[in-house]
């Protein structure tokens, strides 16, 4: 079955109210979110493991796809469904070639030409952003806007995943412009309940027969 990229969350401690990477990837996939992220940016490689194999167990046999940030090693261990790697991480082709099939490499870019790139090398979908500004990420870069998102979407054929201050208010917008998903932090880990927040955007950006 092709990969669904819709709602897309990506772990972060600093925003969650105290909620951990394991606690909001379970409520992720309460929400049935497509995919949860692990984004441990502080953390050793041993937590991060252990992380990644606790969050390994509660998407097993769901809807919910399981990707690591960054960390090839740690996906690779832990039987991740896929890994999402940043222009300066592993090399896609690199990765491809100690990665099992139908193994998702994912590739954070910033222009047409990286998205082109990350296509020709193989990635299996592009992560673009910031579409907009962004408290979550320091280094984000400079704001895309939905004129490049649109761009990059007819310029590749890889799915589009946009990323980087994306709210239940402007979702609708980033889906009509082109993104096949929306990779979300605190859209839906600020709010008291995560899988309520996953539902709702989810219910944002679903055709007008679906919505309530
Ligand atoms: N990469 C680009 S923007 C961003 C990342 C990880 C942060 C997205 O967080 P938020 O809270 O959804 O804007
Ligand atoms: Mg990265």
């Amino acid at each position: 079955m092709r990969a669904q990229y819709l709602v897309y969350v990506v772990t972060d401690e600093k925003v969650s109210g105290g909620r951990s990477h394991v606690e909001i990837a379970a409520a992720a996939v309460a929400g049935s979110a497509d995919v949860v992220q692990l984004r441990s940016k502080d953390a050793d490689g041993k937590s991060t493991l252990d992380t990644a194999k606790r969050i390994k167990e509660l998407t097993r046999g769901t809807g919910t796809m399981f990707i690591v940030n960054d960390r090839l090693d740690v996906a690779l261990l832990s039987g991740a469904d896929g890994v999402h790697l940043g222009q300066d991480d592993i090399p896609v082709a690199e990765a491809r070639r100690i990665s099992p099939p139908g193994f998702i490499i994912g590739v954070s870019v910033g222009s047409v030409e990286e998205s082109m790139k990350a296509e020709k090398d193989g990635a299996d979908y592009v992560g673009l952003g910031p579409v907009f500004s962004t408290t979550s990420k320091d280094d984000a870069g400079p704001v895309c806007g939905l004129g490049l998102l649109s761009e990059v979407k007819s310029s590749v054929q890889i799915p589009v995943v946009a990323i980087g201050g994306i709210t239940m208010e402007n979702a609708e917008s980033v889906i009509e412009a082109g993104a096949d998903g929306l990779a979300v932090i605190s859209a839906v880990l600020v709010p008291e309940d995560i899988s309520a927040a996953c539902l709702e955007l989810r219910q944002r950006v679903s055709a007008p027969e679906n919505k309530s």
